[in-house]
Parts: structure tokens; C-alpha cells; sequence
């Protein structure tokens, strides 16, 4: 059987991370990336291995979900020997019944298979406010413009799947950013390496409980340095 590593990125989600480990089940392991949350999240999962065996905690410096994201891909790979890697937020944004659909088209050969909001059948919440439409929707369509990648939909959320193998080729070690901006410029640097991808539809919920974690004002300036600077010198 493949080994899947599904890769939980927390800050400040005590109340989310316990519900969802336990949604996630024992199937595949879980590995929590947290940055010394405040509020306590790792002791929170500290408690929950005792109980779930198939889940591992690293513990860093925050940095940002960029950051966080590749620490918990490298240590996936090399101390847990990952051939699968799924990745997710802790809120339950992104529904945990939806895994097995993203795993079932990277066993039907795909190397990355991205949670999509933005294609048929994918949705996001309707209360968003139209300010929190636009940036979505606007983020997508400015990183299609600009990187010219017009097949993919959805750059911006952080659920997908794909093979270590696929990750062995690309060069993230030296992203410069250690935000958001990871997230489209992971899918820019897969397409580079010649990556199959594959969308799948996702119904994106609001968070269960907590308070986003993002910050617009850094992210956008970064998202552009990236699409209009960096990203002309690796592609
Ligand atoms: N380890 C770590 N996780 C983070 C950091 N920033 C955000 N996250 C996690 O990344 C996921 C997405 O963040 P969230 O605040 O929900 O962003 P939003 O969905 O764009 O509003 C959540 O599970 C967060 O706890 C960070 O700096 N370090
Ligand atoms: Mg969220």
C-alpha cells in the first residue's frame, strides 16, 4: 500500500485540530506542522497521539503556512517516507471526506490533484462578503493571467495531493516567500517540472472555529513580487 502523509498546518487551532484528527481517522498518518501556538494547539495533539497513533507533531518557529508547509513536506518525505502527500488546513474548510476523492486520482496516475472551488461542482461559501469574493476570485484569475497555466482554476487553497516523487523534482527550497504566495507558486513550479494535474471539485466551508490567520496586507504585495519579479526568472 502507498504511504500517504496527510499534512496538517496549525497556528492558534486548539479547538479544530482534535475534531479533525479524529475525522481524518487512522487510514493514513498525520502529520501536525504547528509554530508554538499561543493557545496551546501542540499540547492539544501532544494529548490526541496518546489516543491516535497514526499522528506525528513537528514543532517550529512561525514563519508562515509557506513555511510551515515545506518543513512538513521534507520531514513527510524524509523521516516518514511519504509516496503520497495531502495537504489541508486544520479550520474544516476543507472537508476531510474529501481526501479519499483527491487520493483516487493520483492512483489513477496524476502527480498533483488540487481541491478546486472554481470549477463545476466546487463552490464557496455564500455569505462571503463581495470584498472576499473579489480577492478569491480575482487572486485565481490574476496568477492564470500572469503565468499563462489557464487549465488550472484554483492556485490559492491549500488542499491538494500529490507524489513525493513529483515534489523530489521541483525546486522549492529556494522560494523566497514563506506566506501564501507558496501555494500558486507550488503549482507554477510543478507545471515547470511537467506535473499531470487534476482538479476536483470541493465545497469550501467557512472555518469551524478561530480566526483566519492571514494577512492580506503582506500577502498581496508578496503574491505580485512573485508573479511579475520571480517567477519570469524560474519559468
Ligand atoms: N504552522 C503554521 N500554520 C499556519 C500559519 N499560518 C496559517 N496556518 C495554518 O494554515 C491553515 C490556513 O490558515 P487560515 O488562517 O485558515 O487561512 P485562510 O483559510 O486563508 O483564512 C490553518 O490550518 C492555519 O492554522 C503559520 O504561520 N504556521
Ligand atoms: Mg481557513
Amino acid at each position: 500500500m502507498v504511504k500517504t502523509v496527510i499534512i496538517i498546518p496549525t497556528y492558534n487551532e486548539k479547538e479544530n485540530i482534535g475534531p479533525l484528527i479524529g475525522a481524518l481517522g487512522e487510514e493514513h498518518s498525520i502529520l501536525v506542522v504547528d509554530d508554538h501556538s499561543p493557545d496551546g494547539t501542540g499540547d492539544v495533539v501532544k494529548r490526541t497521539i496518546k489516543q491516535q497513533s497514526n499522528v506525528v507533531l513537528i514543532e517550529g518557529e512561525k514563519e508562515g503556512i509557506g513555511r510551515a508547509l515545506q518543513r512538513g513536506i521534507n520531514h513527510a518525505i524524509k523521516e516518514m517516507n511519504a509516496e503520497t502527500i495531502v495537504q489541508m488546513d486544520a479550520d474544516f474548510s476543507h472537508d476531510p471526506k474529501d481526501v479519499p476523492r483527491l487520493l483516487a486520482e493520483i492512483k489513477n496516475g496524476y502527480d498533483l490533484v488540487i481541491g478546486s472551488r472554481y470549477i463545476k461542482g466546487g463552490a464557496i461559501p455564500a455569505d462571503w462578503a463581495p470584498h472576499r469574493k473579489i480577492l478569491s476570485w480575482g487572486g485565481n484569475l490574476l496568477v492564470r493571467l500572469l503565468t499563462g497555466i489557464w487549465e488550472v482554476h484554483e492556485f490559492t487553497t491549500n488542499f491538494r495531493a500529490f507524489t513525493a516523487k513529483l515534489y523530489q523534482k521541483m525546486d522549492t527550497e529556494n522560494f523566497s516567500f514563506a506566506d501564501n504566495t507558496f501555494l500558486p507558486a507550488f503549482i507554477v513550479e510543478a507545471k515547470r517540472c511537467g506535473a499531470k494535474i487534476k482538479e476536483v471539485p470541493i465545497i469550501f466551508a467557512n472555518r469551524r472555529k478561530g480566526r483566519s490567520k492571514i494577512e492580506v496586507c503582506n500577502y498581496v504585495p508578496n503574491l505580485l513580487k512573485y508573479l511579475l519579479l520571480d517567477k519570469m526568472v524560474k519559468t
